[in-house]
């Protein structure tokens, strides 16, 4: 019995063998093993393709490119915040002293008015008669403050302040020497020498810083010989004088 089970198992292994060189035979692959071949033959129906294997790990850095172009300037920035103030500089040069101010004076218009006003223009009507003495100018233009006395020739301040005076006058039949006396002192001097058969004319003015009270006036100086001075219907021998302005504070 078992001997009779072995030469089956045996035909059975001749027949498979003899299918398998068969199928050798027709392949066109004359390399392929026939075992491999036989394994085909018994294997079953291919299986599913397996999942996606996990990411790789990171490749290396590569190295640096080559240098690029130089870019277009950029547009300007927003402005910055502004500056702490700076130090005080040095102190300037002193100013030139301001102009004296003329003081108001309080009261109606027409009080104020005459309060500061001082103004006399006066003439000889004669010649002079004698040098030495202070001339008196008789004849008046404007004395409207009545500050020159024609009776004694001199004008007499009331209001403290600078003053203009001038004096024209002709000369005739000898020299003049004149000068303008404030307080007993001779300020200015004038001189004319006369020519024969000919009118001349001496003139002089100044301004003058001239306390209340003082007195200023003209008078010929020196000796007879320099008492040209001269005065007729036509021809006029003057002097004058008025207030340029008070003094700062006056009347306050
Ligand atoms: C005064 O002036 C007039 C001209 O207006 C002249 O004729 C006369 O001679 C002058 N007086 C003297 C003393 O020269
Ligand atoms: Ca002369």
């Amino acid at each position: 019995m078992e001997q009779r089970s072995r030469i089956l198992f045996c035909s059975l292994a001749l027949l498979v063998k003899l299918c398998c060189y068969l199928e050798v035979v027709a392949e066109e692959d004359p390399q392929q093993s026939t075992r491999e071949t036989c394994a085909n033959w018994m294997a079953g129906a291919p299986g599913y393709p397996g999942h996606n294997g996990a990411p790789g790990r990171d490749g290396r850095d590569g190295r640096d490119g080559e240098k690029g172009e130089k870019g277009e300037q950029g547009a300007p920035g927003p402005k910055g915040d502004s500056g702490t103030l700076g130090s005080a500089g040095a102190e300037g040069p002193q100013g030139v002293p301001g102009l004296p101010g003329i003081p108001g004076v309080k009261g109606v218009k027409g009080d104020s008015a005459t309060a500061y006003r001082s103004a006399f223009s006066v003439g000889l009507t004669t010649r002079v008669p004698f040098p030495n003495i202070p001339i008196k100018f008789t004849k008046i233009l404007y004395n409207e403050q009545n500050h020159y006395d024609p009776t004694t020739g001199k004008f007499r301040c009331i209001i403290p302040g600078v003053y203009y005076f001038a004096y024209h006058l002709t000369v005739y039949a000898s020299d003049v020497k004149v000068s303008l006396y404030k307080k007993d002192k001779a300020i200015i001097i004038t001189y004319d020498q006369y020519e024969k058969n000919d009118v001349d004319q001496a003139s002089g003015s100044v301004l003058l810083h001239v306390e209340a009270g003082d007195e200023v006036w003209l008078q010929v100086y020196g000796e007879e010989e320099n008492n040209g001075v001269y005065a007729d219907n036509v021809n006029d021998s003057t002097f004058m004088g008025f207030l340029l302005y008070p003094d700062v504070g006056y009347g306050q």
